[in-house]
């Protein structure tokens, strides 16, 4: 299983590096990988695991977070608005297309690989449309929007290595960009 020890932290050369594409059909190897991250969110969000394993809790985690340079992705969170739990295993994804207009978090954004707080409004895409392999292999167009949207963004960054302060506007953080609307 993975820990926060498997996590890397900013500074780590690994994460400022372009992930490379997977090969598919996905071997052992990185189907293990793949599965690991899923299990990992899960067991973050567990209040009894979270707790046992020193886990801070998650939604999203991309490869490169565990120092895999691979581009691959995991998303995992309850919605409350569809009272369904989103799950994605992404491999390979690429937005192939997405809106004008663009959303932000109103309490901004934080990430598993940082451990400060970063205060500033990361204004990304407010819809998106991506296209990515399963982990069987098949291919997938997935149409995004909302606080999906907003993660998927932060774990395709992650294999771009960008970051998320990256996208914070350093003389006014919190300025809400033309054309923006608030998630949540
Ligand atoms: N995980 C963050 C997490 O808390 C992702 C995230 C995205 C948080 C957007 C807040 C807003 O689950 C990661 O840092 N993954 O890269
Ligand atoms: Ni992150």
């Amino acid at each position: 299983m993975l820990t926060m020890n498997d996590i890397i932290r900013d500074g780590h050369p690994t994460l400022r590096e372009k992930a490379q594409e997977v090969a598919l059909p996905l071997s052992d190897e990185d189907r293990k990988t793949i599965d690991d991250m899923l299990s990992f969110l899960k067991m973050s969000q567990d209040e009894v695991l979270a707790k046992k394993y020193k886990l801070r809790s998650g939604v999203g985690i991309a490869a490169p977070q565990i120092n895999v340079s691979k581009r691959m992705l995991v998303i995992y969170f309850f919605d409350e608005k569809t009272n369904q739990y989103v799950e994605h295993q992404l491999i390979n994804p690429k937005i192939v297309s997405h809106s004008v207009e663009k959303a932000y978090l109103p309490t901004g954004e934080g990430c598993l690989s940082v451990d400060e707080n970063i205060p500033g409004l990361v204004h990304r895409y407010a819809r998106i449309t991506v296209k990515a392999f399963k982990p069987d292999g098949t291919e997938v167009k997935l149409r995004l929007k909302d606080f999906t949207a907003i993660v998927a963004q932060h774990e395709i960054d992650h294999l771009n290595g960008v970051m998320f302060y990256d996208h914070i506007n350093k003389e006014h953080p919190m300025e809400v960009q033309p054309n923006a609307i608030a998630i949540q």
